[in-house]
């Protein structure tokens, strides 16, 4: 199912389920050469989510700013390719929502532990905002919240399940967002944690 969250923002119920099979062997293969971290804000405080990435690029952050690196720092190497499931879903999503020409180059992997939260904040460290940005859902569900363009806009709250895709385009790729911390429960395949993919062309 295909429903509008905002002007540019795109949910797509459901519309990883029928790639799992690809993705989560991608995912552990990703995994195994740069493990999850907890990263450190320019503020010194150290993330709840566990993260890593994959592609040409990198999300990181540490006491110097928030950048994209084309080198895992923990390792010194770049970070492992875009598994070509990865690209095909992204792609795909990105396609259903009216951005066909999307190519990403940087995947975020984001990891929640039961208690894991991720507060309110836009996306800009990309170089063009005309790109949408393709986020993928996994294992135990949570509580995504959504505002404006400003920090005091009104926030709505909207499930995002194993399976779910979102895509964010149009005046939506710059609104505030975040999620809730997340609550115990046990995923079928996952466990007792939630995945979440974000993928955006970061240069
Ligand atoms: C709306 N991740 O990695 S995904 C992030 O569930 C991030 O891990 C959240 O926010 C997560 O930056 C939310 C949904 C999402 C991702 C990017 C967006 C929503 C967005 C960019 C602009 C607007
Ligand atoms: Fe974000």
């Amino acid at each position: 199912s295909r429903e509008s969250m905002a002007e540019g923002a795109t949910l797509l119920r459901g519309f990883a389920l029928s790639l799992e099979g690809q993705i989560l062997p991608g995912l552990r293969s990703v995994i195994a050469e740069a493990p999850f971290r907890h990263m450190v804000t320019p503020g010194g405080y150290t993330m709840s989510v566990a993260m890593t990435n994959c592609g040409a690029a990198g999300w990181v952050t540490d006491r110097s700013g928030y950048r994209y690196d084309r080198l895992d720092p923990e390792s010194g190497k770049p970070w492992p390719p875009l598994p070509s499931s990865f690209l095909d879903l992204a792609i795909a999503a990105a396609t259903e929502a009216g951005y066909p020409d999307f190519r990403p180059d940087a995947c975020l992997i984001n990891r929640y532990e039961p208690g894991a939260r991720l507060s309110l904040h836009q996306d800009k460290d990309e170089r063009d905002f005309s790109h949408p940005i393709v986020s993928v859902s996994l294992g135990l569900p949570a509580t995504f919240q959504f505002g404006g363009p400003n920090r005091t806009d009104p926030i709505r709250k909207y499930a995002l399940r194993h399976g779910d895709v979102v895509v964010w385009g149009g005046p939506s790729r710059l609104f505030y967002h975040g999620v809730t911390e997340l609550k115990d429960g046990e995923h079928e395949t996952l466990g007792r944690m939630r995945i979440n993919l974000t993928f955006r062309r970061a240069r």
